[in-house]
């Protein structure tokens, strides 16, 4: 039975990335004196790298102009805080709205009392910046639990955000389904245990997401999962989604019923 659907932020609930975290790190080189720059092929390509220090730390190891030891991790730590202020401030003037369907799905879970938490790699100070625009100061009362970096430092594909969000909401992974847009995020899911529906973000429409449950453009889009198809993801079809993989698996629920 659906209890709680978990969020990731960066790409499913906006899309954060190109135009978001990308050019608060190209301000934050830029603020340094640094001529690097991440156009946007080469910022997919370095999203491989779950983590805005774990990715700049990644691109300094190919730079032969990058200093070496403790100053490249001094380096780094000022960069991304940099980087995240720059960011904050991005969110703050408006420039990144809600994907599509994400505000009206979230309050048809909430209309219907299934729980909703938040399962991410980035700062909670990088949640509050986007959610407090979106939802208003009152954000964090949606949900049942919010991990962010701060609460699972192993970064996705780790799936430690979501061990760490199903402890916190006091459920077992049956009764759970994630909401994710890339193969890092769906493998964290997947490794926890949860069924995952995939919504596509702009760097991730080429991806191959094999193990999600179901997987869609948008959540204003259509999907299909096995056993059923609907024009687009309401509360509905998360519940199918989560009833035939539980049927396939042969699980039984938290209650113990067959689904
Ligand atoms: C996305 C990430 C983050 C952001 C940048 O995670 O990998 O690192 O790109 O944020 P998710 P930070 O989709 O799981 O939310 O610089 O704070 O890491
Ligand atoms: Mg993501």
């Amino acid at each position: 039975m659906l209890r709680a659907v978990i969020w990731d932020v960066d790409g499913t609930i906006a899309e954060t990335e190109r135009d978001g975290h990308r050019v608060a790190f190209n301000a934050a080189f830029e603020a340094h004196g640094l001529s690097w720059r991440w156009d946007v092929a080469t910022y997919g390509d370095l999203l491989r790298v779950a983590g805005g220090f774990e990715r700049l730390m990644h691109d300094m190891e190919e730079r032969r102009d990058a200093p070496a030891g403790a100053t490249r991790a001094v380096l780094g730590r000022s960069l991304h805080r940099f980087k995240n202020e720059a960011y904050a401030r991005i969110v703050a003037e408006g420039r990144i709205g809600l994907r599509p369907g994400v505000l009206r799905l979230m309050d048809e879970c909430r209309a219907d009392g299934v729980a909703q938490a938040i399962a991410t790699t980035t700062s909670r100070a990088n949640v509050d910046a986007l959610f407090h625009g979106a939802f208003g100061a009152g954000w964090s009362r949606r949900f049942g639990a919010i991990v962010c970096a701060e609460d699972a430092p192993a970064k996705k594909p780790d799936p430690l955000a979501y061990v760490v969000a199903l402890d916190r909401l006091g459920l077992a992974a049956v009764d759970v389904v994630a909401i994710e847009d890339s193969p890092n995020g769906l493998a964290a899911a997947r490794a926890a245990g949860i069924a995952t529906v995939v919504t596509r973000s702009d760097y991730f429409r080429d991806a191959v997401f094999a193990e999600a449950s179901a997987v869609c453009d948008g959540l204003d889009s259509p999907i299909a999962w096995h056993g059923g198809a609907a024009p687009r993801v309401d509360l509905a079809v998360l519940r199918s989604v989560l009833q035939s993989r539980t049927a396939r698996l042969g699980q039984t629920t938290s209650n113990g019923a067959s689904p």
